[in-house]
């Protein structure tokens, strides 16, 4: 196979000859091309088959110990003006980028098959899809992209029709931490990446086209690419509401968006749409529609159980490739938090041993496709998207942030958004636990100046008054003891409960300086166990950690200097004016 976009063909012609790849594949996305990638990975040794009467079609990856996580420190956005990359991004000149990925690229494909995978991100008859071509020398990339993507000959045929795709050149190199990098090119629309296998780093259709480059398209074309889980909340009547929810990596988007009820309100349903990304666009009505563009899961699997989140545990039984997890004796997969079975090897391929570390890595993945999930909302593949009611915003904090609050305007919900802040995971390289400024979750993916990404934001009050009810949650609140004061998992059922009945206008709420927060007995907990003053304190606040915590954050505003939208601005104006 070949194609007759020219621009494609060259592009793939100039990649074979830079990298000197000893041959081209061009991916038709056939189960067949995948169980051959899945038979020569096996072949070659980097996957193992796990055992296959308990998980069949199941495999392992054990990746480079040093290549893991996202490496935030390593990807850069690439532009003409420093300042449109922003603070919130690394920045390197673009021609100094591109020699640089160009002199690690020469011959780095010599004696390896170089793989021309397109993809559609959406959808493929969505007019909100956007397709790309990712080059990869990795059939572990291939694999993975089938599950996560429309990935073959359909991508092929719309970008031949719609003659735009985005670039993405990987190659997997040779590991090696100094010789890595990420690089996105948000005017020409294309990513160049190098020395990494890991999902985010290599897998160029998910945060890298999806996030930081569909960031900067969506800006240009008056829509929103954004780092949230999308559900369907089904009540008993069968009244369906869809919220958007963005939370940083690894802060629980999987398990919100395949949430089952508890028992007292198992006649209500979560349908997921999405776990992570969710584009946004206006329809004719003015009404905010959503899509995933995904069509799988890249999921943490450490604390995936039957209890926290009984539909990943039940769908990672089967067709799923897993990287670096433990295993049993018996070869099944294992992690910590899963309850069942004991680990004998580790990640690593060691002997399992307490004392060592964890048998899973803390951020060891599954990769499983979307229809797997046996609670995917038969409009997940709808090409018009789902109309959103409520857009939440969430982070870790041990401290300061109630269960849930909601916006006074849009503008307002804006300023929440960019106030969030969340302790670090494993899903990036660097220290785990610490609070840092992570606005509407995509310090990490916004390819574009935070504070334009704002003005973009708040645009949109300007185009309709549908717009989706704004709110905050946090679901990891902790005492003294570091215990979590909220049960969370399946519970937090009732926080959306309350969630659709503020939008619908059918619960009070108390105001406050930070917003609207649920009155005593605003969401039901009647039969969860949380003592009276632990209850208060989730559904209050502290005016003086709140005044301390609106000062900080209005230094980090002030940070992006004139380029601050003078409209979120007044917002944290105001909401400094009402604690006093
Ligand atoms: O590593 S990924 O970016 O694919 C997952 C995540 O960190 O959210
Ligand atoms: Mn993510």
């Amino acid at each position: 196979m070949t194609t007759k976009n020219e621009a494609l063909a060259a592009w793939v012609a100039e990649a074979a000859e830079l990298t000197q790849a000893k041959q081209t594949v061009w991916c038709s996305g056939s189960d067949a091309e995948f169980q051959n990638m899945i038979d020569l990975m096996l072949a070659e040794g980097t996957l193992s088959e796990l055992n296959s009467q308990t998980h069949p079609n199941c495999y392992l990856h054990r990746s480079d110990p040093q290549d893991v996580a996202r490496v935030e420190h390593l990807t850069f956005i690439c532009t003409e003006d420093q300042a449109d990359a922003g603070d919130n991004n690394n920045w390197m000149p673009i021609e100094q980028a591109k020699q640089k990925m160009t002199d690690l690229y020469r011959g780095c494909m010599q004696g390896r098959t170089m793989y021309v995978i397109p993809y559609c991100m959406g959808p493929v008859e969505s007019p909100f899809s956007r397709c790309g071509v990712e080059i990869s020398d990795s059939p572990y990339v291939v694999a993975n992209m089938k599950l996560m993507t429309r990935m073959g000959s359909a991508a092929l045929r719309r970008i031949e029709e719609e003659d735009t795709f985005v670039r993405g050149l990987h190659s997997t190199g040779e590991l090696d931490p100094e010789r890595r990098f990420i690089m996105h090119f948000p005017e020409e629309l294309s990513i160049m990446s190098y020395g990494s296998g890991y999902g985010g780093n290599a897998l160029l259709g998910k945060k890298c086209h999806a996030l930081r480059i569909a960031s900067w398209q969506a800006r240009r074309e008056g829509w929103l690419a954004e780092h949230m889980l999308i559900l369907g909340l089904e009540s008993p009547a069968g009244e369906t509401h869809y919220i958007a929810a963005a939370f940083p990596s690894a802060c629980g988007k999987t398990n919100l968006a395949m949430l089952i009820p508890p028992e007292k309100y198992a006649d209500w349903k979560i349908w997921t749409l999405g776990d992570d990304i969710a584009w946004l666009h206006m329809d004719e009505q003015g009404q905010l529609r959503a899509i995933n563009p995904e069509a799988g899961y890249f999921g943490v699997v450490p604390g995936t159980n039957r209890k926290t989140n009984r539909n990943a545990f039940d769908m990672i039984k089967q067709n799923t490739i897993f990287t670096n997890v433990g295993t049993t004796e018996d070869n099944q997969p294992w992690w910590e938090d899963k309850k069942e079975g004991a680990p004998s090897t580790d990640w690593k391929g060691r002997p399992y041993s307490e004392d060592v570390g964890p048998a899973a890595h803390p951020n060891s993945r599954f990769t499983v496709s979307a229809k797997e999930n046996r609670a995917y909302s038969n409009l997940a593949e709808a090409p018009e998207g789902v109309p959103i009611s409520a857009i939440v915003f969430g982070g870790r904090r041990r401290e300061l942030a109630p269960l849930v609050y909601q916006a006074k305007s849009w503008e307002h919900g804006v300023l929440i958004g960019a106030s969030v802040a969340s302790e670090t995971t494993a899903a990036a390289t660097g220290e785990v636990g610490v609070v840092r400024r992570d606005p509407m979750a995509m310090k990490p993916f916004c390819g574009y100046n935070f504070a334009d990404y704002w003005a973009h934001w708040l645009s949109f009050a300007e185009r309709t008054d549908k717009l989706p009810q704004i709110f905050h949650v946090n679901w990891f609140r902790q005492n003294d003891e570091g215990e979590f004061l909220w049960p969370g998992f399946s519970e937090n059922l009732r926080v959306l409960q309350w969630i659709i009945q503020r939008c619908k206008g059918e619960a009070d709420a108390t105001e406050t300086a930070i917003g609207y927060l649920p009155v005593e007995d605003g969401v039901d907990i009647a039969d969860l166990n949380i003592a009276p003053d632990v209850w208060q304190s989730l559904i209050s606040i502290n005016d003086d950690q709140w005044r301390q915590e609106m000062n900080e954050f209005g230094d980090y505003l002030d940070s992006f200097g004139d380029r601050l939208p003078a409209g979120l601005r007044e917002q944290h104006e105001q909401v400094k004016a009402a604690l006093g």
